[in-house]
């Protein structure tokens, strides 16, 4: 891509939170200047000075900001399409535990995979990511379980920036199950392992963000709220797997640390919303878990939007829940299974999310002087992007890594 150029007779969801819905332009132009957007707004406009530059015909397409999975777990091994298997030919959940099923055996995985294993099998996931238009993703470590490879997993998560243009922002997740060497013992598994492993991953730069699922069957609130606290020490933000299954009063106990997001937030009681309303966290709605889970009981969406909380929308890209590398299917089960409006799942997967990164002062919206991270859609209409399923609509992307 070039550094400098202009796109004309294109539409623009600017997606500016100053502006109303999409903040969208039509017959508009935009210009880049060094790989930052110098100019946007209505074609008939466009200043003379940029009559010099490559000039591209978008023919009525649409450009957005690149899109964003602010949460995901690309980074694993094997998969477990043997269980979905199972599973429908009527075994039991115990029976496929028993089998050595579930979390641990993609925890197996991941510890008998290469580096190279691992990243060859992200970036094809990774990949798919980025033919829809995402040029930010979040990757969690948790199929570890032992120190030395949660901090592998980081490094390999890390490494995706080298080969695709993405940014790639991680995230501690150690405290995502009770390995089989530590059962019964999670207390100990906590000081070990989480909070010890945390320490020295930091320390070598590795992470950006540390997260915990809060659950009857991983970690409690008080056991979450002491990984916590030495990320606070760290001076790292927080973030949630809160109320997915049951609810664990996880979310308030994140709420109390300033948490960027909660995520999943199905048995969230809608009186504890108001919390993710004071401490300015954002709710990351995972349909497509939800979805896989056969789940019914939906997050309290109404009530974070009369509390004005920010929903997120992401894949949750993971070997159990939710096996899926589509941000687009995201955003359409956003919309199909939780009834949010096809503004609220764009919202979710630009401003919404780099604002559950803590990236939303340069991600997320199209702003004269930020770098350009556009996605350019072969559609008209923004809502056509929650619209469709099963086929990406994108035309190109550009993002700083590209230009
Ligand atoms: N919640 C989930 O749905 C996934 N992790 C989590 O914390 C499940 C991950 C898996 O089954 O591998
Ligand atoms: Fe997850």
């Amino acid at each position: 891509m070039r550094n400098d150029c202009v796109f004309i007779n294109c539409s623009i969801a600017t997606m500016d939170a100053r502006k109303s819905g999409y903040g969208l332009l039509e017959n508009a132009a935009i210009a880049l200047r060094g790989g930052r957007v110098t100019w946007l707004g209505s074609q008939a406009d466009l200043p003379a000075e940029y009559s010099a530059l490559e000039c591209e015909d978008l023919k009525g397409r649409l450009i957005t900001p690149a899109l964003i999975d602010c949460h995901t777990h690309i980074v694993f091994g094997g998969n477990r399409a043997r269980e979905f298997e199972m599973r429908l030919n009527g075994a039991s959940y115990q029976d496929i535990a028993a089998a050595g099923g579930g979390i641990l055996s993609t925890v197996n995985a991941t510890r008998k995979a290469s580096d190279e294993q691992l990243l060859e099998s992200a970036l094809g996931r990774l990949d798919s990511l980025i033919a829809e238009g995402v040029a930010v993703v979040e990757v969690k470590s948790g199929y570890g379980l032992n120190i030395d490879d949660e901090i592998r997993m980081l490094r390999v998560a890390r490494m995706l920036e080298q080969y695709r243009p993405v940014k790639i922002v991680t995230t501690w997740l150690a405290a995502h199950a009770v390995p089989s060497s530590y059962q019964g013992c999670a207390d100990s598994y906590i000081d070990e392992v989480v909070i010890a492993g945390l320490k020295l991953a930091a320390a070598s730069g590795l992470v950006d963000a540390v997260d915990g699922f809060c659950e009857s069957i991983a970690f409690s609130a008080e056991q979450i709220a002491r990984v916590f606290t030495a990320a606070q020490n760290l001076n790292i933000p927080v973030k949630l797997h809160a109320e997915q299954l049951t609810n664990q009063r996880g979310a308030l106990t994140a709420c109390e640390f300033k948490a960027l997001s909660v995520d999943h937030l199905e048995y969230l009681p809608q009186e504890d919303v108001s919390h993710l309303a004071a401490s300015g966290t954002v709710a990351v709605m995972l349909p497509v878990a939800f979805y896989t889970l056969n789940e019914t009981q939906r997050p309290p969406i109404q009530a974070f939007r009369q509390h004005g909380v920010p929903m997120a929308v992401a894949t949750d890209c993971n070997p159990g829940s939710s096996p899926t590398s589509s941000i687009l299917l995201a955003m359409n089960m956003a919309c199909t299974q939780f009834a949010m409006t096809p503004l609220e799942a764009l919202i979710g997967t630009t401003r919404a999310a780099a604002k559950a990164l803590g990236l939303d002062s340069h991600h997320g919206q199209i702003r004269l002087g930020d770098e350009a991270e556009l996605a350019i859609w072969n559609v008209k209409h923004p809502a056509e992007l929650s619209y469709w399923t099963g086929a990406s609509p994108l035309y190109k992307s550009l993002s700083k890594a590209k230009l």
